[in-house]
């Protein structure tokens, strides 16, 4: 008997993520096809892509290259056991992601997801500690407004109250460092702020709380994105990292979002200068058409696990799909088009454009602060009192309605365009949020 109680469009099996369930089942927003930098909705209208799907599209949909790829890959390989055997396209596309890796992130450790490539992350860091005969650093610390994803190391570092409070005590020693959000101080600043670099002398406050010998790692988001477009002052991220070094603590950046030429440079190691020991990435790593993530670390960190007898398993992680040949597939031919259309360093080309554009939002309703890197962007909403992250998720409504998907977190507005966009669609979607800002209440 079929367990299905529903008429056959009825939409109560799918228990939609991240979503207000009962109000998207009451007028659901359906999207049926998608090229370039458009999306087609069930009505038939030609919605701007102003959020590249959930920040991993960056170079537009249903592209040639990548779905020719992945159509030839199904039928020739659909897939191959992860655990003790290989196929060439994992390790051809291994290869090629660390050419274009910053220097130094020679290895890479394959993973379905950004959540999957954290918790991957925090386990090379803890388990590279206790390899390196320093076992007693199990610490991991995280920061305010962090967001790793949504499996449990993964929000016990992050930080983000409504993610963690209904699940329990969460991964034990973990510490986090405060926010860098200081808008009294960098309101509508333009790019890097100028102040709140002393904020990464809280580690050493930390340090000193739990001494160094028991932290295996600091883990940040260079911008951390889902919160907000929240970018790092000025000289933080460096000082960050001579703390790491002086105590011997691992630092790890979470470029799931900002990866693959988020900030207009490949990675945000290439924007701001400071290189990590291990690089989480995923979305736009297959630019989100399979799913993937991908984590690399240095060679001292890969080398210091091949040790002892040749036949064991010298680390005991991995997932099914590690390395699935579809990803793969999809994976190489998603670098060939960044490559081939230069989309991973447009930065100097078109982010000064979007910039201006952006930040010609500040006189407009409700309006307080404005942040922008590379072609990511953030319009903060004065909120509804007593009704917080209403206002923004009626702007979020009325740019679909209009046109436009854009992307809302608490009373913030997010923008990050597919790499593709030109600069008539910059000012097509700061238009629409232009109209939406003057037509929300
Ligand atoms: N780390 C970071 C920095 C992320 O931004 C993850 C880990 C988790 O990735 P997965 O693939 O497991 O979702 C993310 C994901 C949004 C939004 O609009 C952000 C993400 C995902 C969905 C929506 O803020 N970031
Ligand atoms: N649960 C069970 C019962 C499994 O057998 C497996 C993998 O074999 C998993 C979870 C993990 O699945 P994955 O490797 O796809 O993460």
């Amino acid at each position: 008997m079929l367990n299905r109680v529903n008429a056959p469009n009825d939409l109560s099996a799918f228990w939609m993520p991240f979503t207000a369930n009962r109000q998207f089942k009451q007028s659901p927003r359906m999207l049926v096809a998608a090229k370039d930098m458009h999306y087609t909705s069930a009505d038939g209208r030609q919605i701007l892509d102003g959020t590249a799907g959930l920040w991993c599209v960056n170079a537009g949909h249903c592209r040639p290259k990548i779905v020719e790829a992945i159509q030839h890959q199904a039928a020739e390989l659909d897939y191959a056991p992860a655990f003790q055997m290989g196929h060439p396209i994992a390790f051809e596309f291994a290869n090629r992601l660390v050419d274009m890796a910053p220097d130094g992130l020679n290895h890479v450790f394959f993973t379905n997801s950004g959540s999957e490539s954290v918790e991957t992350a925090l386990k090379i860091a803890l388990a590279y500690q206790r390899v390196k005969g320093q076992g007693s650093r199990t610490r991991l610390i995280g920061r305010e407004r962090g967001y790793h994803g949504v499996n449990f190391g993964g929000i016990s570092v992050g930080g983000i109250v409504g993610n963690r409070k209904m699940f329990g005590t969460l991964l034990t020693g973990v510490d986090h460092l405060p926010h860098t959000h200081q808008p009294a101080k960098n309101s509508f600043t333009k790019g890097v702020p100028e102040h709140g670099a002393e904020l990464a002398d809280e580690l050493e406050r930390i340090v000193t709380l739990h001494d160094a010998s028991t932290i295996a790692a600091v883990i940040v988001e260079p911008v951390a994105g889902s919160t907000g477009v929240l970018v790092p002052p000025k000289g933080y991220l460096q000082k960050l990292r001579q703390i790491c070094d002086k105590h011997g603590i691992l630092l790890i950046f979470d470029e799931v979002i900002t990866g693959f030429g988020r900030l207009g440079t490949p990675f945000a190691v290439d924007y701001f200068g400071v290189k990590p020991d291990i690089m989480i990435t995923a979305k736009g790593v297959t630019n989100g058409v399979v799913p993937m993530g991908a984590v690399f670390v240095t060679s001292e960190i890969h080398d210091a696990f091949m040790n002892g007898p040749e036949h064991l398993i010298e680390f005991a992680h991995g997932y099914t799909y590690s390395g699935n040949p579809l990803a793969s597939a999809a994976g190489l031919a998603t670098l060939e088009t960044y490559k081939e259309e230069g989309l991973l360093t447009r930065g100097p080309e078109i982010a000064p454009y979007f910039e201006e554009a952006l930040h010609s939002l500040k006189d407009e309703p409700h309006v307080i602060d404005i942040r922008n890197i590379g072609l990511v962007g953030a319009i903060e909403l004065d909120p509804i009192a007593g009704e917080p992250t209403k206002r923004a998720f009626s702007a979020f409504i009325k740019a679909f309605e209009r046109g436009a998907l854009i992307r809302t977190t608490g009373d913030i507005i997010a923008l990050s365009p597919p790499l593709i966009i030109s600069k008539g669609q910059i000012d097509e979607l700061i238009d629409h949020v232009r109209a939406v800002l003057r037509a929300v209440d």
